[in-house]
């Protein structure tokens, strides 16, 4: 008797300490390098000058924002997919918008910003020109927010706000379309592997939220033809960079954020890659692959992913990976590099040096060096 009551108090214990929410010690872990890396990042802020501890930017997690800035946000990217693109028609035939200069960018060097020492850097400086853009020529107040994957990787789907399906979320899940088989992803380059994803809980298009008229332009590249499924017409240009009009689909799939972007997975990656070397490749195809997996395998290829605005959210989160790593030992990390001018160094070629160009097509070109810290030249971000 005795027994059983203290079984049911305890098991009711477990199940408030559950329901609240409680810190599992990898997620605990995860705070504590956070803590450090802001803590690191704050204290070598100088104390004059353009970027300084008073006035450095703070990213936040979608679910950390408040319902008007969300709605301040949604508003502002499709001002964006509004706006008149600058790219100008000679680069991308297809591109109509300013929304589509960014996804027509990734298009066009696909092939060298992935898999090769470009990666992080690039990454970060088109996130950095999104943001900016949002808030220049869209009057977004605040700044650009990521998705933490393990924060929301053990509950259900529908529970994160950023693709709850309502009004204040990036619209939700594609509709389920079932008896399809998964697609297949030819690498980019001879010689490269390919990918094969299997389909996941969605396969249609959207069907709630801000974004449900939401028009796809450019692309497909990697034209997958998946049995049973929503039928994607083809680009009409080989390059992707053709006009073609259509809705977004959605497959989402939560076991591949559960599998491969867990806090244990993440912490792991922060505390025992301590070299770029160890770190760079295992990130780009474990977790960073994962997120884009999980909004979709099909018509969301490697080279046209900017085109749902969910890539954003994923890659503020790839660039805090970045910045968090860098921030544990800014001496040996901060200007680490690696990598080759080449997608998984296919066809050989020298690595990246800090001095190497970056090209975004309707924007200047930059040194990768430039893009080493979110605190120094015109950038002057850290994340929370
Ligand atoms: C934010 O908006 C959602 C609907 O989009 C609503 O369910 C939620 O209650 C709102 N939150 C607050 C704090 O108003
Ligand atoms: C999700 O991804 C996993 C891992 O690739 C796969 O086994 C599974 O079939 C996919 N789909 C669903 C609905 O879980
Ligand atoms: C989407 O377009 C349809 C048809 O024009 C319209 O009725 C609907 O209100 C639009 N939805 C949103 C969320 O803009
Ligand atoms: C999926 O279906 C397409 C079209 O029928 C076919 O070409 C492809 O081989 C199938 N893939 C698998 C893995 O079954
Ligand atoms: C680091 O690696 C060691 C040895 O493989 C492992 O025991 C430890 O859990 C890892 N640390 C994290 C944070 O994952
Ligand atoms: C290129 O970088 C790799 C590691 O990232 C290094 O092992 C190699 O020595 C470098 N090659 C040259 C020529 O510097
Ligand atoms: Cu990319």
């Amino acid at each position: 008797m005795h027994n059983s009551i203290f079984h049911i108090v305890a098991f009711a214990v477990l199940l408030v300490t559950l329901a609240s929410g409680a810190t599992s010690p990898d997620k605990q872990l995860m705070n504590k390098l956070v803590d450090r890396y802001q803590a690191n990042a704050r204290s070598r802020l100088p104390k004059t000058g353009p970027c300084r501890a008073d006035n450095v930017k703070v990213r936040k997690e979608w679910g950390d924002l408040s319902n008007k800035t969300r709605l301040d946000y949604i508003r502002a990217v499709k001002c964006l997919a509004s706006l008149p693109s600058k790219i100008g028609s000679y680069k991308a035939l297809g591109a109509r918008s300013r929304y589509d200069d960014f996804e027509a960018a990734h298009i066009i060097h696909t092939p060298t910003i992935h898999a090769t020492g470009l990666f992080f850097a690039w990454h970060r400086h088109i996130a950095y020109l999104y943001e900016k853009a949002l808030r220049e020529e869209c009057g977004y107040s605040g700044y650009l927010p990521y998705w933490d994957w393990a924060r929301w990787a053990d509950v259900p789907l529908n529970t994160n706000p950023l693709w709850d399906g309502s009004a204040t979320s990036m619209s939700g899940n594609g509709k389920y379309i079932p008896n399809r088989n998964g697609t297949v992803q030819p690498g980019p380059v001879s010689g490269a592997p390919s990918l094969y994803t299997a389909p996941g809980t969605g396969g249609g298009y959207i069907y709630e939220g801000p974004f449900v008229n939401w028009t796809l332009h450019l692309g497909p590249v990697v034209n997958s033809v998946v049995q049973n499924g929503q039928p994607v017409t083809p680009n009409p240009r080989s390059d992707g960079l053709g006009y073609n009009p259509r809705r977004m689909i959605r497959d989402f799939n939560a076991s591949l954020v559960k599998e491969g972007a867990t806090y244990s997975i993440l912490t792991d990656f922060l505390l025992n890659k301590t070299t770029i070397q160890d770190f760079h490749m295992p990130f780009f195809s474990g977790p960073h692959l994962a997120g884009h997996l999980f909004i979709s395998g099909y018509d969301n290829d490697l080279y046209t992913s900017p085109q749902d605005p969910l890539f954003w959210f994923h890659h503020g989160q790839v660039d805090r990976m970045w910045s968090i790593w860098q921030g544990l030992d800014y001496a040996t990390r901060e200007y680490a590099l690696d990598g080759t001018l080449t997608f998984g160094n296919l066809p050989p070629s020298r690595n990246v040096t800090l001095d190497d160009p970056m090209s975004f097509e309707f924007s200047p070109d930059v040194p990768v060096r430039r893009a080493m810290s979110t605190t120094k030249e015109d950038y002057c971000y850290i994340y929370a």
